[in-house]
């Protein structure tokens, strides 16, 4: 009693210590500064010392302490690395230094000492505050920057709210909160990373602090945005652009990027709160396949478990995993189980037993274990910044690896506790954070990475050629490189499914492009339209899971009578003729950090129309895609961007730069393809693993002169892409009055795919073709009863030939002679 009245009053006087600032002392004037290294340099202030640290042409770093020295240095988001060597050049003059590295010019005015970045025609992309400056108080430190008039702000990972956060305020403290709202702050991730946007050129930083930090950009005094944290070192990392996309590729050099996902991953995923029984997961998985509704992963919820302890079956539901599992594989499901960090306090429990003994729990600082309740009661919680202990936790998949599960979802990882009034481990309590030996409010934003960290790469040991999936709620800053992610306990509304859209937009552009929200919301029941338009929204986003919480109706695709299940299988349908397209995604965000999913402005950076665009977005650089997200409603209306755009249902065209308005039946979701694009499709399956994409379908959009893209390919699920086991081509078309021509370059890589048929389809030809060539020669025109290989169709109606040619490592050449 005594011990929780005093944790009550810890945490309440630490929450009044940050509201209640103290006198900011700024850092003052320059009084000397020397190079560490070739591209490092120490400034020492009046009031503190600060540190630039180039690392590359474009990438650099500031670090200010006001302590007598730099603490050691350690970071839980970025990668280590050698950075090629750099020479920046310095220029020392009576009122400040000018560091020129590249793209880049840093100035340091020395009276008081301010830092700006600009780039090389001298504009000032981003300057300290001149009155503010960077300052620190207690343990507090904070940075002031000047906030020009037309600037506006993107990123900071998971955010409810809209996509645009000017004039805004944010905390970053992983917090569970349910059903949270548009204005609920903070929530479950911790991505202290944004861009700065002015006339079209933008500018990233990422303030690498765990502590509990805050962002103010601008609500606090409009010609200022501000960011700091309550502990730990003022620590940031500068990256000009000048587009967002040179941005975020600079930001995930720095903290990774995404592993490949298996392809199973991308495909439809069915969860709720909870399957409570083999029985009822049977009836869900044959629910799919009688109905012919693809689906690839099936999930068990915290009912799966004997008393909610981790690694474990409640055998009277569940008898047989392992047959159970097996079944559902044969059927072409995978099955994903959700795993939490609390281990049951209970003397009998093996993971129990095996944790304590080797010491793998979060302690007191008296050298006790801490406990606290979540779902099991009372737990122990796993340090996971302590390299042992995730070595511990990721072997402990071990029985449910061998029972044949491989989705991992790891929730409850902000960490969230029941019972105190904070709703996370005492911030008291001791981690081992690199042998640092520091508190939880250090640790608490990077405990739900470091699970996900112990999972992934628990997973990996145990199956070593197999692409894990991971699926996380709390996160930090690179967490990428581990897991996948979704928003947490959204609620079933449409205002629910508008965040949807500008959530993900925020967390892929911030390096986490593997992400979802709840389809058709986690808490409530969503009416049979608002379902399905979500489902809609779904298909492009890369994680497509539906889920829902417990004591509801059920929410399954089919569940609101055959009209909506209809549109639902075609929904989803969509989906899984789309995935050569989203897998290409998923691999050039692997390779770049450049996400599936992209604000409007993020890919046309120029256009201002698109400041305050959040409802329709970028689905790779080639669709716009625009979700209904509002009730009753069966058009929209859409902003196209500068250029040539052709409706992806119709193939209508249409010029860009306006505002167009379509129509959006309860089946369709309004989708634009760019001129010159080539949009890889299969046929519908029923999971990934049935007959995968033959044929693949490349269809040729329009292009008044030529265009170019990849189209990347692998077996899906091992690592051996690593060794070039792969394929890559480049497909090129050229248009010209007379004829189109149509390229598949030779294959690079080694993968060698099963599949025997390749379809081009080319859109816009106004009059049945005089002739197809195929890497040469002739083909004939496929006539009904006609079963060649080789062949070519022309849809009067659509205005589209189609040509089949047989799969072939070798280029391809196909040349359709028109008039
Ligand atoms: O305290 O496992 O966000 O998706 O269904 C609630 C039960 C715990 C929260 C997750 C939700 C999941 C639920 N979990």
């Amino acid at each position: 009693m005594l011990s929780s009245r005093f944790r009550c009053w810890v945490l309440i006087s630490l929450c009044f210590s940050s509201i209640a600032l103290g006198q900011w002392n700024s850092i003052g004037d320059v009084s000397s500064f020397k190079a560490l290294s070739t591209r490092e340099i120490e400034f020492v202030a009046e009031n503190a010392k600060v540190r630039l640290t180039v690392l590359t042409d474009g990438i650099v770093r500031v670090r200010m302490t006001h302590q007598v020295d730099f603490a050691p240095d350690s970071s839980w988001a970025v990668i280590e690395k050698h950075w090629p060597d750099t020479h920046p050049e310095i220029v020392d003059k009576p009122e400040k230094v000018t560091i020129s590295a590249g793209q880049l010019s840093i100035v340091v005015s020395k009276r008081p000492l301010r830092i700006s970045f600009l780039d090389n025609q001298g504009t000032v992309l981003n300057a300290d505050h001149p009155s503010k400056g960077m300052a620190w108080s207690g343990k507090e430190v904070r940075v002031w920057k000047t906030m020009p008039e037309n600037e506006f702000y993107f990123g900071f990972g998971e955010k409810a709210g809209r996509l645009q956060k000017k004039f805004t305020s944010m905390t970053m403290w992983n917090s569970d909160i349910p059903a949270y709202g548009a204005d609920t702050d903070p929530l479950y991730q911790t991505i202290p990373f944004f861009y700065g946007i002015r006339n079209g050129k933008a500018y990233g930083i990422f303030f690498d602090n765990t502590y509990r930090s805050s962002f103010d950009m601008g609500k606090e005094a409009r010609d200022q945005f501000s960011f700091g944290a309550e502990a730990g070192e003022l620590n940031y990392y500068f990256f000009p652009g000048p587009s967002p996309a040179d941005v975020l590729r600079k930001y995930t050099e720095l903290v990774g990027t995404m592993p490949l996902p298996p392809r199973w991953s991308l495909g439809y995923q069915q969860c709720r709160w909870s399957y409570p029984s083999e029985k009822r997961v049977r009836e869900i998985a044959d629910g799919f396949r009688t109905r012919k509704i693809p689906c690839d992963v099936i999930y068990l919820d915290i009912d799966y478990m004997d008393g909610y302890r981790i690694f474990t079956w409640n055998t009277s539901s569940f008898p047989n995993p392992k047959g159970l599992i097996s079944d559902l594989k044969g059927m072409g499901f995978r099955t994903a189980v959700i795993v939490d960090p609390g281990i049951k306090i209970d003397e009998k429990y093996h993971a129990y037993q095996s944790g304590l003994k080797q010491d793998v729990f979060l302690k007191k600082p008296d050298g006790t274990v801490y406990n606290s309740k979540v779902w099991p009661g009372e737990c122990a919680f796993p340090d996971f910044t302590d390299p042992a202990a995730r070595t511990w936790w990721g072997n402990s998949f071990e029985s449910l690896v061998a029972d044949g599960v491989r989705g991992w979802w790891n929730d409850m990882n902000e960490p969230s506790v029941f019972d105190v009034p904070s709703k996370t481990i005492d911030l008291n309590v001791i981690h081992q954070d690199n042998g640092l030996q520091t508190t939880h409010a250090k640790n608490h934003n990077v405990y739900g990475m470091q699970m996900t960290r112990a999972t992934y790469d628990g997973v990996r040991r145990l199956l070593p050629n197999e692409r894990p999936f991971v699926l996380t709620r709390a996160s930090y800053a690179g967490g990428q490189r581990y897991s996948a992610a979704w928003t947490g306990d959204n609620v079933s509304s449409w205002e629910h499914l508008r965040m949807g859209v500008s959530m993900c937009l925020n967390l892929s552009i911030s390096g986490q492009p593997f992400v979802g929200s709840d389809i058709g919301g986690f808490i409530g029941y969503p009416s049979g339209e608002l379902f399905a338009r979500w489902l809609q929204l779904g298909v492009f986003t890369p994680l497509m899971r539906a889920h829902s919480v417990i004591n509801e109706n059920n929410k399954e695709p089919w569940e609101y009578g055959d009209e909506f299940t209809n549109a639902n299988r075609e929904t989803i349908n969509l989906r899984y003729t789309l995935l050569p397209l989203i897998y290409n995604l998923m691999y050039e965000a692997s390779q770049t950090g450049i996400p599936a999913m992209r604000p409007m402005l993020f890919e046309y950076p120029e256009e201002q129309a698109f400041t305050w665009t959040d409802n329709q977005f970028m689905f790779g650089s080639d669709l716009v895609v625009a979700p209904v997200v509002s009730e009753g409603v069966t058009s929209r209306t859409v902003q196209l961007p500068q250029g040539v755009w052709f409706d992806f249902w119709s193939n209508q065209r249409y010029s860009g730069g306006k505002e167009i308005t379509v129509e959006a039946p309860l089946n369709r979701i309004p989708v634009f393809v760019k001129e010159g694009a080539i949009i890889p499709t299969q046929p519908v399956v029923q999971h990934t693993d049935e007959r995968p994409d033959n044929p693949v379908t490349f269809s040729c959009y329009p292009t008044s002169l030529q265009s170019t893209r990849m189209y990347y390919e692998d077996d899906g699920i091992s690592f051996e892409y690593e060794g070039g086991k792969y394929s890559k081509r480049s497909i090129n078309q050229w248009r010209s009055s007379k004829a189109t021509t149509v390229t598949l370059s030779k294959k690079e890589g080694t993968f060698a795919t099963t599949r025997t048929l390749i379809f081009v389809q080319v859109i816009g030809i106004n009059n049945e073709p005089l002739r197809v060539d195929l890497s040469g020669r002739e083909i004939s025109q496929a006539t009904t009863g006609d079963t060649p290989t080789q062949w070519w169709s022309y849809d009067d109606q659509k205005k589209i030939v189609t040509i089949c040619a047989k799969e072939s490592p070798e280029a391809i050449t196909i040349r359709v002679t028109h008039n």
